[in-house]
């Protein structure tokens, strides 16, 4: 099965720091790469040395913290970022360059086959440098650039015989999942060598298009935490696992799900954001439950209205009974949280009531288990 045998590389710390209002300190990269190694995350993709200072002190300092995880860097297919780079200790480099005609006019200016060169030039000295790095070659703006030059360059950086894997890059989230199926299963067919996917998410299509890649027989997909990065951002973390976990649980469990909820939300605080209410299983609306017939529904049996499991990721349910929509099941349940022992009658008589207040506000809980309260009172009083 091709969701069985995938790894995780975890960009936050490079697509990630692209995004608006990233600024990560090195106490803080520490900080995230420990929950992502916690979590279980296979790989970390790391900004390139040759940033800033602090982005090269930065590398030496994860890759001195002594995680399991494997830290790599994203370096330009260039001679002297590439040696930059190794000099850092680090496990892995993801070597990238662009073959759209927009890209080679208006980034580096190199034809296909000087984009050949370089990479042979490029790949080859580091592989003598450091016969045991993970290499990667990746083409960035893979779905806009034309296949008969993709599969030249990729082709040619195969037959070196010195990376470990190839890359495939949805630069501006304009893929649709079967171009990505397509692309990577060809890939994986003509060379058999491990295949990466990064994908943006510009048109809404990151996640989808990741698993149309793992389908197509990628081993690694690009995540970023919330899916921060350029723009709006790639492929989210939380996103792919609730993708890949309703496929089939088993495909997640090696992952420590209960730490998503610190990690988005320790990232949303790093850049001074919230984490959006409809986020995949950390949102705040992910496991709430509104209408009656929902909530009925879902206090019996919670599969009925949930595909995910909120206790999988230390989270609760939560089933709102302060508005119209509201019903009694719900009422029910929040009187029998509060201890009191209510009839059928009296429920449905406050419901309706709860309704009636709710046309012109919805309650607050305190709110309503003042009525329950009462109602409860009542029925000693009468
Ligand atoms: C970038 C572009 C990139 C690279 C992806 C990759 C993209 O910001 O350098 O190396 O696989 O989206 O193409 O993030
Ligand atoms: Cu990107």
């Amino acid at each position: 099965m091709p969701f069985d045998h995938y790894h995780i590389i975890e960009s936050t710390l490079r697509e990630g720091e692209q995004f608006s209002t990233a600024a990560f300190s090195t106490g803080e990269k520490l900080e995230i790469a420990g929950l992502l190694d916690a979590f279980g995350v296979e790989m970390i993709e790391m900004t390139s040395p040759v940033v800033s200072p602090q982005s090269e002190a930065d590398i030496r300092a994860v890759v001195g913290a002594g995680l399991n995880t494997r830290i790599l860097t994203h370096v330009r297919c260039h001679r002297d970022d590439a040696l930059r780079a190794l000099d850092t200790g680090v496990h892995g480099l993801d070597i990238v360059i662009g073959t759209s005609p927009l890209l080679m006019q208006h980034s580096h200016g190199k034809s296909i086959q000087q984009i050949i060169d370089t990479a042979s030039e490029v790949l080859t000295l580091v592989r003598a440098q450091a016969p045991d790095i993970i290499l990667r070659f990746s083409t960035e703006d893979t779905f806009r650039s034309r296949e008969s030059d993709l599969l030249r360059v990729y082709l040619a950086v195969a037959d070196l015989g010195v990376v470990n894997r190839l890359g495939v890059a949805d630069t501006v989230g304009v893929a649709l999942p079967q171009q990505v199926y397509a692309m990577v299963n060809q890939l994986v067919r003509l060379t058999g060598l491990d295949v990466e996917f990064h994908g943006h998410n510009d048109s809404g299509s990151a996640i989808a298009n990741a698993c149309a890649a793992l389908d197509g027989g990628a081993t690694h997909v690009d995540t970023t935490v919330l899916g921060i990065g350029e723009r709006n951002g790639i492929t989210p973390l939380g996103g792919l696992i609730a993708r890949l976990y309703t496929l089939d649980r088993a495909y997640v469990q090696k992952y420590r799900l209960d730490l998503l909820p610190i990690i988005d939300q320790r990232v949303a605080e790093l850049c001074g954001i919230e984490i959006p209410f409809s986020n995949y299983i950390t949102g705040s609306n992910a496991f709430c439950h509104k209408a009656g017939i929902h909530a009925k529904a879902v206090l019996g049996d919670p599969s009925t209205y949930e595909i995910i499991q909120p206790q999988d990721f230390g989270l609760n349910r939560q089933v709102p009974i302060g508005h119209r929509l509201t019903g009694w099941n719900g009422v029910r349940e929040r009187a029998l949280v509060l201890g009191l022992d209510l009839d059928e009658a009296t429920l449905r008589a406050l419901t309706q009531d709860i309704k009636r207040q709710a046309d012109v506000r919805p309650l607050a809980l305190d709110e309503i288990d003042l009525l329950l309260h009462g109602a409860a009172r009542q029925r000693y009083e009468r």
